[in-house]
């Protein structure tokens, strides 16, 4: 059986869950208090960071290698283009989001005096990053980037209370955070601002 080591606060983690979701794939659900981190958990994960997963024999850190993992080792929805370009695209799609979207944003969580990038700075490189055509990143199939992506955008009331920024989507985000949204997957996973707002608020124990 899978186990998968997990925070509902980290957008990281969210990935995963959003994969193990959306494939529907049976799984233990360890959480993980980010603000204790159990000594047992620092000795068993390599990077002391969730996500994590074990299975079987097997055992893995990161986000986007898990993400890439399940997809390929587990039956269900396929979230990986089946054609050589298509999975190009995705890779492309991936690194964008990595160094444009989660790059630009993560500081923001961490402390109340980081200024975001201006609307058109953030925005624009992953405006023309996603599909002329949508509703997703990459088109008409949803896609690991899809995933990749979402868990920052559930956490933008977040950022808007630190800095007082709307989420000001250009038209391509905009519908296509429309779409993801409403994904039954998504939904499942989805926390409200409250447990974020909550959350957050508490002190670290360490
Ligand atoms: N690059 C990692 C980042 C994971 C990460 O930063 N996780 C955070 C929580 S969001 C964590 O576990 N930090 C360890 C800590 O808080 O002690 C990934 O993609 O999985």
């Amino acid at each position: 059986m899978l186990k998968l080591y997990n925070s509902d606060l980290c957008p990281f983690a969210h990935r995963a869950r959003l994969v193990v979701s959306a494939k529907s794939i049976e799984h233990d659900r360890i959480h993980i208090d980010l603000k204790n981190m159990p000594q047992w958990y620092r000795e068993l994960s390599p990077n002391q960071s969730v996500p994590f997963i074990q299975h079987d024999e097997k055992s893995l850190p990161e986000s986007l290698i898990i993400m890439q993992y399940l997809d390929e080792a587990f039956p269900g929805l396929k979230l990986t283009p089946e054609d050589a370009y298509g999975r190009a695209k995705m890779r492309l799609a991936l690194d964008a989001i990595g160094s444009k979207l989660v790059t630009a944003i993560s500081p923001a969580f961490r402390g109340p005096d980081f200024q975001l990038p201006a609307d058109e700075e953030l925005w624009s490189p992953l405006e023309a990053s996603l599909d002329a055509d949508g509703p997703f990143w990459l088109g008409a199939q949803l896609t690991l980037a899809d995933l990749a992506a979402y868990p920052w955008f559930e956490r933008w009331p977040l950022l808007q209370q630190r800095t007082g920024r709307a989420l000001n989507l250009p038209p391509r985000l905009k519908r296509w955070l429309a779409a993801v949204s409403n994904l039954p997957a998504v939904l499942k996973e989805a926390r409200s601002t409250e447990f974020y707002l909550e959350a957050m608020a508490q002190p670290a124990a360490r």
